[in-house]
């Protein structure tokens, strides 16, 4: 069988021979634990053999429908040809030099490709570097310097990285911060609009943050607003219309730079190459990473050239940032989301899990919300006939769902929400049945949690 992107590929079914996770990867997990830092935690302890399009297969040969994708990464799916060739190309020649000591072609390339894809037609420039939140703090450095601001408005629920800039402009404390202050300073929150939960425009809620920034902050102090347009560790939550072109509207007038964090929403998932497109918003930076380079760690800062032209020479870098074989595997997966048209794909995705999520809201009390966009929806769970959060119902959903062989991820600030981020070359077929035993989880721990005569309350 032949994957969607050219090669062989993985039996694309579900297929559990023992339980889960099975004896090997038990076995394994006991090794981890002697070995591993505690600190570090796996959603589902099954140890990975193969992993391709929409499966994963496990060491005891247990094949699981993947609805995480790597959180977002393998938006092309886990060896797509062009990737695997590529990357394989490029070991063969060099592994690495250091772009800083001796640079080579990958890498501008990339960056071109970039400035091409992201939003807005003005003339931009990219740096690489190696992980989200890194690059998240380099377009921090660049908005200061540039500005000669300091202070960096980030938004409740937000999620930006672990590294110490990165914590302080995350929202949530478990895990993320607890313990680890103290955090960097100049950095504050304001409100977002969350429509589920506070039903009101995204012009009233912009209006609100703005406020805040200007009498808690003043705009003249900030350097950058940076902010997800849909939020993805915070629960995938989509302000309302307006709220996003209206806090871009009052940093253009007020000389803050208008930063988007696209690391999770990038590369195809919402259905376009950047979820920015989507309100025709035009970020002066943007991050990205993840969906970049098909699962080898990659990420950049792309924007307006004058303000990444405005460092000093030697201001930015990193050892590997934009290492030759992240950066092959980066061009390996662009040419493949075009080949394949990843957006359109996303978009079918996206119907199918509209459709379904809509209908489990319909007939689960337990489904308070369903939101997203593209290949990137979430379910918020609550008590019945309530707004209250339900993180002990998501948690019993998502473990019933791991043990039928459905890889799902739970976030949100309440951890109360499962979110569903296919890899774009899953079949539809692949991903309705993930959906079935989605479902079928949800039905079941109805019975056992929730109790039938609340279960049928609306
Ligand atoms: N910005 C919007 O989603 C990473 C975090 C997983 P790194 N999200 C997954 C975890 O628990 O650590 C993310 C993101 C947004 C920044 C980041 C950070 O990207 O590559 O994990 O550093």
């Amino acid at each position: 069988m032949n994957s969607p992107t050219g090669g062989p590929s993985l039996e694309q079914k579900r297929h559990l021979v023992t339980a889960i996770p099975g004896p090997k990867s038990q076995a394994l997990h006991s090794r981890r634990q002697s070995a591993v830092s505690a600190g570090i935690s796996s959603t589902l302890p099954i140890y990975v053999q193969a992993a391709g399009d929409g499966v994963i297969v496990d060491i005891d040969g247990n094949s699981l429908i993947d609805l995480g994708a790597g959180i977002a990464v393998v938006n092309v799916g886990n060896s797509a040809t062009k990737v695997v060739a590529n990357v394989q190309a490029q070991v063969g020649q060099f592994t690495h030099t250091c772009f800083m000591v001796a640079p080579y072609e990958g890498y501008v390339e990339v960056c071109e490709a970039l400035n091409e894809l992201t939003p807005g037609t003005h003339p931009k420039k990219s740096a690489l570097f190696n992980s989200g939140a890194e690059a998240v703090e380099n377009a921090v450095k660049i908005a200061r310097s540039y500005t000669k601001r300091q202070a960096i408005v980030v938004f409740e629920h937000g999620y930006h990285g672990r590294t110490n800039m990165t914590m302080a402009m995350t929202a949530k404390n478990m895990p993320y911060k607890h313990t680890f202050g103290p955090f960097a300073n100049e950095v504050y929150r304001v409100p977002v609009s969350y429509p589920f939960r506070d039903e009101r425009s995204g012009s009233d809620v912009a209006k609100d943050a703005i406020t805040r920034i200007e009498k808690e902050v003043g705009g003249s102090n900030v350097a950058a607003i940076v902010i997800e347009p849909i939020q993805g560790e915070g629960g995938f939550i989509v302000p309302a219309l307006g709220f996003l072109p209206a806090i871009q509207a009052y940093a253009n007038a007020n000389g803050i730079l208008f930063i988007t964090d696209e690391i999770q929403t990038g590369f195809c998932r919402t259905g376009s190459w950047f979820a920015s497109e989507d309100e025709n918003l035009t970020p002066d930076l943007i991050t990205t990473a993840k969906g970049i380079a098909g699962g080898l760690p990659l990420a950049a800062v792309t924007g307006r050239a004058e303000i990444m032209d405005a460092i000093h020479p030697g201001g930015l870098g990193g050892t590997y940032g934009g290492n030759p074989i992240a950066c092959a595997a980066a061009l390996g997966a662009i040419a493949t989301m075009k080949d394949l048209d990843l957006n359109s794909k996303a978009t079918q995705l996206g119907e199918v899990l509209t459709q379904r999520l809509t209908e489990l809201k319909a007939q689960f009390s337990t489904v308070g919300d369903v939101r997203g966009r593209g290949a990137m929806q979430a379910l918020e769970f609550v008590l019945p006939g309530t707004k209250d959060p339900n993180p002990e119902f998501t948690s019993a959903v998502a473990k019933r769902c791991h043990a039928a062989g459905v890889l799902v991820l739970t976030a949100g600030t309440y951890s109360n929400v499962i979110r569903l981020l296919p890899p774009l070359t899953m079949s539809l077929e692949l991903l309705n049945e993930g959906l079935d035993v989605l479902e079928e989880s949800i039905a079941d721990v109805m019975q056992q949690m929730v109790g039938p005569e609340l279960a049928s309350l609306k």
